[in-house]
């Protein structure tokens, strides 16, 4: 009797909870996202650097034309860019991009992994995060893959892409 009562009482909090998240336009989930054209990626970076299939995207000369004109390349990005959530929300974080990227807290955004990257970008004091090689690879994601992350502290956390440190997105969490 008691767990039955106890379970129906769970139901009404988590749909309350998910009913409260405010993901700024997306349905309860970070996306990490890029366009990479995977005939001028893989040729520079190596096969299988940018998984997507379609030949369409963003070629390796604009990519670095964009970088170089406006510190960031806009098609790689964290998506919501804000992201309001309560207190031990489980959110899956989706990398729909074609290259590995990192979901990566920080207390300050800074450089990341690639000094190339980080100098274009002009980030060019680097996340001690990004520093922490675990820390990297505990927080990357594969394209197409799928990482599940628990907002476990109130305030305002801050998470970065450790290869493209631009990707940004800012959390509060209440
Ligand atoms: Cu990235």
């Amino acid at each position: 009797m008691n767990r039955l009562r106890l379970s129906l009482a769970i139901i009404p909090a988590l749909l309350l909870s998910v009913g409260c998240n405010d993901t700024n336009g997306t349905t309860g989930r970070v996306e990490l996202r890029d366009d990479c054209d995977p005939a001028t990626f893989n040729a520079a970076l190596g096969a299988g650097a940018c998984q997507h299939k379609s030949s369409v995207g963003v070629t390796l000369t604009q990519f670095n034309s964009e970088l170089t004109a406006t510190h960031a390349v806009a098609a790689w990005n964290i998506q919501p860019v804000t992201l309001n959530v309560t207190e031990g929300t489980t959110l899956p974080v989706v990398n729909t991009g074609g290259e590995t990227h990192t979901y990566t807290e920080v207390d300050e955004f800074g450089g990341g992994v690639v000094p190339a990257l980080n100098q274009a970008s002009g980030n060019t004091t680097v996340a001690p995060e990004c520093a922490d090689q675990a820390t990297v690879a505990g927080s990357s994601v594969q394209s197409g893959g799928t990482m599940q992350h628990t907002f476990d502290a109130k305030g305002t956390e801050k998470y970065q892409c450790c290869i493209h440190p631009w990707m940004r997105q800012t959390v509060t969490v209440r």
